[in-house]
């Protein structure tokens, strides 16, 4: 791969200067802006970009990576979260202007990337696709490129795994799937834990389960009284951790879980159902980010027009999918992920 930095005062400059020196398959890695020293605050601010050709093979090279290390060595967030919405909508900026600029717009003609977004893949990312496969692109390419990008992983191996997200997504419901499955298949001791202690019958909800699966259950209303619950359930395989469902804009709700996570070291599932905006994605996403997300789980697959999202939501947040679910049924509903099936669900009808 090979990268350059370019400055100057407008954008559609550097565009012209990337397209001449590293061609039109030249990918802009970063923008921002700099204040030039010698003429004082008044000055028009410079534009400082990095831009890369042969991106593809690097994206192809740090998959094969991932595929080659234990899933347990993975890193315990995939991305920094920062502002990454912020960049997001940069890119989708920059990336317009690129194709304005640099004749990339040969894509737009593709039919393919018609039904890319129509599936529900975001219009930056099916750009991005197209534009690594040319003018040739296929729906099979396209599929074939996606299975070797989209990141899927089995659950880490703590002992402590955690589910969260906002209300109503299915936490419940796929957690007793998850239980069942290990206690039926696997043979695995699985505790239950339920923090959700502030909707009435939710407590009721996870105490069912856990007695037709006939496994301990604890509910607990304090970050000590969960310590007290874990230490308890130490002697299990594995313990699963059930959270209330609330709007991550609650000001005191993520730091709050935090400080019940603080010493334990989970492996934290974030549930998103597909039929989720794409904007909601970006703000879910990022504000549980700060528990620090190490597995996705899709649910309700079975209600989504499209599923575009979930690749979107992959690539661009490379955060594994671990599971999706398909159903209200305990405990049939429910898949574990891998990027090829993950690719067919959501393009297979392409042609
Ligand atoms: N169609 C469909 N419904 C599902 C799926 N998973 C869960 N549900 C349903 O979604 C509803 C909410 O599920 P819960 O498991 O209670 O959701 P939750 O995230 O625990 O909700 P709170 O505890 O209120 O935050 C229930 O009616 C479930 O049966 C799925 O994969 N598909
Ligand atoms: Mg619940």
């Amino acid at each position: 791969m090979q990268i350059k930095t370019y400055t100057a005062a407008s954008m559609k400059d550097i565009l012209s200067r990337i397209k001449n020196e590293l061609g039109s398959d030249a990918v802009i890695l970063s923008k921002r802006e700099l204040r030039d020293q010698n003429f004082g605050l008044s000055a028009k601010p410079l534009i400082e970009v990095t831009a890369a050709v042969d991106y593809d093979s690097a994206m192809y090279d740090r998959q094969a990576h991932i595929t080659a290390v234990p899933s347990d060595s993975l890193p315990k967030t995939a991305v920094p979260l920062g502002n990454l919405s912020d960049d997001i909508i940069e890119l989708k900026e920059m990336m317009k202007e690129l194709i304005t600029h640099t004749g990339l717009d040969v894509r737009q003609s593709n039919p393919i990337r018609k039904k890319l977004i129509a599936s529900g893949i975001r219009q930056n990312l099916a750009d991005i696709v197209l534009s690594k496969l040319g003018k040739q692109a296929k729906a099979e390419s396209v599929r074939d490129l996606l299975s070797k990008i989209v990141q899927a992983a089995p659950p880490e191996q703590n002992k402590v795994w955690v589910f969260v997200g906002t209300t109503g997504v299915g936490k419940t419901t796929t957690i007793a799937k998850i239980a069942a499955r290990c206690v039926l298949n696997e043979n695995k001791r699985v505790g239950l834990i339920t923090l959700d202690t502030y909707r009435i019958g939710a407590v009721d909800q996870g105490r069912i389960y856990a007695k037709i699966l006939n496994i301990p259950f604890l509910s607990v209303t304090a970050a000590s009284e969960f310590r007290a619950a874990l230490a308890k359930l130490d002697s299990l395989d594995l313990i699963l951790v059930d959270t209330v469902g609330r709007s991550p804009k609650c000001k005191d709700y993520i730091p709050r879980l935090k400080e019940y996570f603080d010493r334990v070291d989970p492996c934290t599932f974030l549930l998103m159902p597909v039929a989720t905006r794409d904007s909601e994605m970006d703000t879910t996403t990022k504000a549980f980010a700060e528990l620090g997300v190490d597995r996705m789980i899709f649910t309700k697959v079975d209600e989504a027009v499209a599923s575009g999202p979930v690749i979107s939501h992959n690539l661009i947040y490379r955060i594994p999918i671990s599971h999706l679910t398909t159903g209200q049924r305990v405990p049939e509903d429910i898949e574990e992920a891998s990027s090829h099936a993950i690719v067919e669900r959501c393009l297979g009808d392409m042609r």
